[in-house]
């Protein structure tokens, strides 16, 4: 049996790192999207702002016309697959949810926007809780850590316990260490391999790894579209320290070497 979930991106921005104006239209991002689902995908998670690092943010009403015509779309189209709004805005949240979201995923972990903990709270959606050291525009300035497992693990269970507070049921919480967001290169393979640390909370724990720049770095690839084997060694490894939702651009890959990871962990423990 499958124990993990892809979480197939659509990214409906002109301005994200790897696809940014690829699926801009609300046609070609609802038929992206169907073929995530038809690749593996379980959830699919529709963006309306770039949180690349130096991203400039984008109002309210500029991401919602964005998103919301693809969460119908999908939704239109029966998909299986949950949809998830990329979001950190209450407002955004609030039109994903009505358009067929049931899940929201926000970078700034229920910090950005102080209306968001209380929405998720009350529409008993699921949520994705991430790290991010500083916030998009900067963070990649000078990320600084004593342990970097250690401080995420703490920052997340803090956000947990916020979110809890709020109301927020703990089945509905997925926890992220938020692979690039303020961290070097070192940092992001830290977190990679000590994620039985983040693990151990009690939460299913999100990893998007997917084309990043540390993938680059290691291997001399500047053209993130040919980052899918990188991003396949960091998602198996991932898996086997413990993530079991991964947030990736290519579904299919993702989803085949998922699976041999997962069956020969099993056959491991047999
Ligand atoms: N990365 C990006 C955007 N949203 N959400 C979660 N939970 N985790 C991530 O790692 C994450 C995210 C940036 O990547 P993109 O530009 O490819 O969407």
């Amino acid at each position: 049996m499958q124990d993990f979930v892809l979480m197939g991106i659509v990214n409906v921005t002109p301005d994200s790192f790897s696809d940014g104006g690829r699926w801009l239209d609300p046609a070609a991002a609802v038929a992206h999207g169907l073929a995530l689902v038809a690749d593996g995908a379980g959830i699919l998670d529709v963006g309306g702002e770039s949180t690349r690092p130096g991203a400039r943010p984008v109002g309210a009403e500029e991401e919602v016309a964005r998103v919301v015509p693809v969460l119908e779309g999908l939704a239109a189209a029966g998909t299986a697959a949950q949809l998830s709004i990329d979001t950190t805005k209450a407002s955004v949240a609030a039109a994903a949810l009505d358009a067929g979201a049931t899940y929201v995923n926000d970078v700034t972990a229920l910090r950005g926007d102080p209306d968001l903990a209380g929405l998720v709270a009350d529409r008993g959606c699921d949520c994705c809780l991430m790290h991010m050291q500083g916030e998009p525009r900067t963070m990649q300035h000078a990320p600084h850590y004593e342990d970097v497992v250690d401080e995420v693990r703490a920052f997340l269970e803090a956000r947990v316990a916020a979110a809890v507070g709020a109301g927020v049921a703990e089945a509905r919480i997925q926890v992220d260490p938020g692979i690039g967001f303020g961290k070097s290169v070192e940092h992001n393979l830290q977190l990679l391999a000590g994620l039985e640390r983040i693990a151990a909370l009690g939460f299913p724990v999100v990893v998007g790894a997917s084309r990043k720049s540390f993938l680059g770095t290691i291997t001399g690839r500047e053209d993130p579209l040919t980052r899918v084997p990188a991003t396949i060694a960091a998602n198996v490894l991932a898996y086997a320290h413990g993530a079991r939702v991964f947030r990736v651009h290519d579904v299919a890959a993702a989803r085949d070497a998922l699976l041999v990871a997962a069956a020969t962990l099993r056959a491991h423990g047999a």
